[in-house]
């Protein structure tokens, strides 16, 4: 089987760029997020890469699948899938959190084209996403809109308000995937506001739920492209924070931690 025809193997090796260059980008800037980029690469790169429908010349189209970046802070991911899928030229990447470059910290709208809506303050993206998914639903239009979140992110209870308005109107273009890495910024999610059982609270507020392996293309192919129910759908990504490179895995540090040289070099050698 060609690259080309085998989804999983494409979507794998574009995650590996992905975590490469986002890793780049975090060392020469000596800012950003890796812990964070690198649970959720896998998981953008099979939207981007297998599962959504988008035009990146003609980033604004009307029909296209909206992707929200709810956990705005893992820009190191979203930016390197937005760059491998044609939005923008790769040397736009070296000017990330530069003054005055469109790449910030967190992600602008007005000036980098396929980003959907400004995040950063954490517990806003599914509820845009939800005004995004009624509006498709009132509209009879066919896209679909998929929102990821952190999983310490959804301590905010905007979320809840939101996921309970979905559940009664079951808004079947919508789905929300929760990158559950278990860590938030400085600790264990459930030592500081714990969240399980995840999946009996989605069900209690009317939605469908499945669970994945976050690091897993061809799972996570599989369950992104399932066909809409009648219901909104959540998705349990289990995955791991600073996934791919061992000095980083699971450990909350790397949250913002950014690599000197040495570390730096450690990485790319992991990361083939
Ligand atoms: C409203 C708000 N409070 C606090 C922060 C600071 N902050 C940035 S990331 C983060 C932790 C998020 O944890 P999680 O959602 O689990 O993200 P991940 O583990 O995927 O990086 C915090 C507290 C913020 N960006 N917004
Ligand atoms: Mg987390």
């Amino acid at each position: 089987m060609t690259l080309q025809n085998d989804k999983p193997a494409l979507i794998a090796q574009k995650a590996l760029w992905m975590r490469r260059r986002a890793f780049k980008m975090v060392f020469d800037a000596q800012l950003g997020h890796p812990g964070g980029d690198f649970s959720a690469i896998d998981i953008i790169a099979t939207l981007y890469f297998g599962v959504m429908n988008y035009d990146a010349k003609t980033p604004n189209m009307p029909g296209r699948d909206r992707f929200i970046m709810s956990k705005g802070h893992a820009t190191g991911a979203l930016y390197t899938a937005l760059c491998a899928a044609g939005y923008f030229p790769e040397d736009w990447l070296d000017t990330y959190m530069k003054p005055r470059s469109m790449l910030n910290g967190h992600p602008n709208r007005n000036y980098l084209p396929g980003v959907e809506t400004n995040t950063g303050p954490l517990g806003h993206g599914l509820p845009v996403g939800l005004g995004i998914a009624i509006a498709g639903q009132m509209t009879g239009a066919d896209f679909r809109t998929f929102v990821l979140t952190g999983d310490g992110e959804i301590q905010e209870g905007s979320h809840w308000e939101a996921a309970m308005t979905a559940g009664n109107r079951g808004l079947r273009n919508l789905t929300w995937i929760v990158d559950r890495n278990r860590l938030q910024q400085g600790a264990g999610t459930e030592e500081t506001n714990g969240l399980d059982p995840l999946d009996k609270k989605f069900e209690a507020f009317n939605w469908d739920v499945a669970m994945v392996d976050g690091h897993d293309p061809a799972a996570l192919l599989e369950v992104l492209s399932a066909p809409a129910g009648d219901r909104p759908r959540a998705i349990i990504a289990n995955t791991t924070k600073g996934k791919g490179v061992s000095f980083m895995e699971n450990k909350a540090s790397w949250h913002h931690g950014v690599p000197n040289a040495e570390q730096f070099d450690l990485a790319m050698k992991e990361l083939v």
